[in-house]
């Protein structure tokens, strides 16, 4: 236990904030209101270290990230926090003897759902980890009203609900009106004459307030706290009522209406590019606004703006963030009067940007006329930047017009942002070493081959303080008696220790039941939110992440299909019982995304209810796949299905997160996979599929015909049949029909089944026959699995952001006494 918590004092402060709260005595506490004071209590903690650390930062004149994200999917906060102050037990203790359990409590919190997936939840890993490892960090975002939607299933469809994350208020938050700042859309922009040099000042603009919401993000066990800030947006008040003229009224309306839509609602759709007009407008909102702030907080305490870089990084999230580079060139051009050249060298100091996907439907590319109209004074800037670059081109490549219009910002009516990262940022970084490889040699090859020193890889990772510690805490516990120290939980390295029990007949039967304890736990939720019966016994298959093609979980259902065949034909089928376990959220406007999930439902239906097949299979399609219902199944997890078309998944994170829990991987040679079977072993994994290098290939040469396999191999005939048949919807034979076409027909770019599902079918089957073989010995698995964790140092997300802080921020460790 860390010094300084009281568990009397804390108590009190539970009890006091019921009272005030809800004008009750805690023996009269709803769960709800139970939860509510209890957060309070814990914030009152943490708000003192916060108070410290940023005093300390202040005092060191600290050099400072700031992380620049659309996205952070924090999930919950209240054990998390608790966790990291080091109190874990105490205030278990003391919720106990007022009556209360902690994690019923826990489960009163909405999660913080302010993002979509992989990027989303990277950005929350990323600063648990600055905060742990004392790094002076601001994850900056957007207050969304609603974030990642609700998914009900209902007749195997989805339906989206609104998130109301915010119906109760937010304990954590602390609202910052004193960091208020306008932010201007629209207008025109003026050239003035002024102090003997050309000034640009916009007009006729609508404005929106940007007003900050600072939440604490908790260091495990140092005191130190960092903030992320995520922005609401506030009507400007312009609305006079005695003299108003008609003009007024109408702006003050807009106005209004501008504040009210720019932080409504998260932007559902993960790794596809949708060109909104409120989507950019969103971009630009919290860029300027945190751009804005850092630059007047420096100025606070240092004269010369010109060395605004050796204080400040910006960390682009992807291109997302990358008006960022714009609105840092418009502060330091038109709002602290210098020159191109020096604003310019101050920019690409502090900018850079990190890669996520190689997917063209990704892309971020905004029509100028659009861009152009919102941003007017923004679009000059990208404009002159663009200029001076091609300019470069034309010196480095003297008439090479492909390079030009390769690499040009502005470009068939277009802003390529990307292009504009990349020009603005000192750094440029993948994901993982395979995504950075490719990055390299194909997507931004021009880019690399002009300025190679810019390009880096970081492999992504995660943290173990949720992912571990508060998502497996019998395993945790485990780990920790077995290493005889909890030095793991911010030294990932160390859990090599547990690799000596791999063998150990003992440590293999106390790791089996472990996961049987987590088995029986995920069995308890399936059955209280599907009502399914599962049998812990079985092996847990799972494939939870975003749902999209690339990520082929029709790859997965339909060989769910082919074994159910098999075992209609022969019921006597000598398999391990499986239950194949898929969670995922569909973009609300991806029809064959959505269409993906019908069919795991329709499949579950059928399969599920068949008696002739003696519970040998079972299908669960996990509702609302979230952060906090990820924890138990992480935990709960033997195989780990990371099946995307090699090349096509940056990275993953999902992967180690599993790892981390003793699931062993079932994948393709994609992303961070490459690196965790480099770390456990190859023969620790079921690998199969085709190699990035065959699928580049492929792509290049026209694509492949699938019309040969559906041709000549049955099994997979007569699974492709069953869509089209009618065997699983019997009242429309002709539902599955789009997803049959697209494995087998030619689509709008001539290819068919994009995604090689088919043509790596046979090589996944064969994997999956394997994991049936490798589980019935019992001793082997718990080996492999003891390995996988034992391996799983290198993912965590503090040696992922040790790296960023050697090679790309320079940030200096601070510590925080009390
Ligand atoms: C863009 C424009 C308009 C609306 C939405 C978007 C948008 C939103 C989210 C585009 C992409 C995303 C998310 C991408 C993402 O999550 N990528 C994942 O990032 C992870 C962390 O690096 C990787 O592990 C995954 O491989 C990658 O898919």
């Amino acid at each position: 236990m860390k010094m300084g918590f009281d568990k009397e004092e804390f108590k009190k402060s539970v009890e006091y904030n019921v009272k005030n709260l809800f004008r009750k005595t805690i023996d009269d506490a709803k769960p709800n209101e139970a939860f509510q004071a209890v957060a309070y209590a814990i914030k009152d903690v943490i708000i003192d270290e916060w108070i410290a650390t940023q005093k300390q930062y202040a005092k060191e004149d600290a050099k400072t990230l700031y992380y620049m994200s659309m996205e952070f999917l924090m999930g919950r906060a209240l054990g998390n926090n608790i966790i990291n102050i080091m109190a874990w037990d105490e205030v278990k203790e003391v919720l106990e003897e007022m009556g209360f359990d902690l994690n019923v409590l826990e489960d009163q919190e909405p999660d913080a759902a302010l993002g979509n997936g992989g990027l989303g939840r990277l950005a929350a890993c990323f600063l648990d980890s600055l905060a742990t490892l004392g790094y002076p960090a601001y994850g900056c975002g957007i207050r969304y009203r609603y974030g990642m939607f609700k998914q009900k299933i209902e007749d195997g469809y989805q339906i989206e609900v609104p998130d109301e994350w915010l119906k109760d208020g937010n304990p954590f938050e602390v609202r910052r009106s004193e960091y208020a700042t306008e932010v201007k859309f629209g207008g025109y922009v003026k050239t003035v004459w002024e102090d003997g040099r050309e000034k640009f000042v916009q007009e006729g603009y609508q404005s929106v307030m940007a007003v900050p919401y600072d939440l604490p993000i908790v260091g495990y066990g140092n005191n130190v706290v960092n903030t992320l800030r995520i922005w609401d947006a506030q009507p400007i008040n312009t609305f006079n009522l005695e003299s108003f003229d008609k003009g007024d009224y109408q702006k003050a309306v807009e106005q209004e209406n501008l504040a009210k839509n720019i932080c409504e609602v998260l932007y559902p759709n993960d790794n596809h590019y949708a060109g909104k007009e409120l989507r950019l407008k969103q971009q630009y909102f919290f860029i300027s606004a945190s751009v804005q702030r850092a630059v007047k907080k420096y100025k606070e305490t240092h004269p010369d703006v010109r060395k605004f870089y050796e204080k400040n990084v910006f960390q682009l999230n992807d291109t997302h963030p990358t008006v960022a580079v714009a609105e840092l060139m418009r502060v330091l051009l038109d709002e602290e009067g210098l020159p191109w050249d020096v604003a310019w060298d101050v920019t690409t100091k502090t900018c850079a940007y990190t890669n996520h996907t190689i997917m063209s439907e990704a892309l971020e590319k905004w029509p100028i006329d659009l861009f152009s109209r919102l941003l007017p004074r923004i679009y000059q800037i990208v404009e002159e930047i663009n200029r001076r670059f091609m300019e470069q081109i034309q010196q480095m490549y003297p008439g090479d017009d492909h390079k030009m219009a390769r690499m040009a910002i502005l470009y068939d009516g277009q802003v390529r942002m990307a292009h504009l990262a990349i020009v603005g940022s000192f750094s440029v970084n993948g994901v993982a070493r395979l995504h950075t490889e490719i990055l390299k040699t194909q997507e931004l090859k021009h880019f690399y081959q002009m300025m190679p020193q810019k390009f880096n890889n970081k492999t992504n990772g995660i943290t173990q303080r949720r992912f571990l510690l508060h998502g497996n805490p019998l395993l945790a516990a485990w780990v920790t008696e077995k290493l005889g120290s909890k030095a793991w939980v911010t030294d990932l390295k160390q859990i090599k220790g547990i690799e000596a029990l791999a063998e150990d007949e003992t440590a293999q039967k106390e790791f089996m039941e472990i996961k049987f304890q987590n088995k029986i736990r995920l069995a308890k939720y399936i059955k209280e939110h599907n009502g399914i019966d599962v049998d812990p016994r079985s092996i847990f298959d799972v494939q939870v992440k975003r749902l999209h093609e690339y990520k082929r979980q029709l790859m997965n259902i339909l060989h769910v299909m082919f074994l159910y065949n098999q075992l209609r034909d022969n019921p006597n089928m000598d398999m391990v019982p499986r239950t194949f376990i898929f969670g995922a959220k569909a973009a609300a406007g991806y029809r064959r995304a959505k269409l993906t999930i019908k069919l795991i439902n329709a499949v579950a239906d059928v399969v599920n209810n068949d008696a002739s097949i003696q519970g040998k299979l079972k299908v669960v399609f996990i509702e609302d796949y979230r952060v906090s219902n990820a924890e138990i199944i992480f935990a709960a997890a033997d195989v780990s299905e990371q099946i995307s078309t090699a090349s096509k998944e940056a990275s993953g994170t999902g992967n180690m997160k599993f790892m981390l829990n003793g699931a062993l991987t079932l994948g393709t040679m994609d992303g961070a996979n490459v690196e965790i079977v480099e770390e456990v072993g190859a023969e620790h994994a079921f690998i199969f599929g085709m190699s990035s290098d065959e699928v580049i290939n492929y792509e290049k040469n026209g694509g492949y015909d699938p019309m040969t396999i559906f041709n000549n191999d049955a099994d997979i005939r007569r699974v492709l049949m069953q869509l089209i048949n009618g065997y699983y919807s019997p009242q429309n034979p002709e539902l599955f029909r789009e997803i049959y076409d697209s494995l087998l027909n030619r689509n709008s770019s001539d290819r068919a089944d994009t995604y090689f599902i088919l043509k790596d079918f046979r090589s996944y089957a064969d994997a999956q026959k394997q994991v049936d073989a490798a589980y019935r010995n019992q001793n082997w698995w718990a080996k492999a699995a003891i390995l996988n964790v034992a391996n799983s140092g290198k993912f965590s997300s503090d040696r992922t952001i040790q790296e960023y802080v050697d090679d790309i921020w320079h940030l200096d460790k601070v510590e925080v006494k009390l």
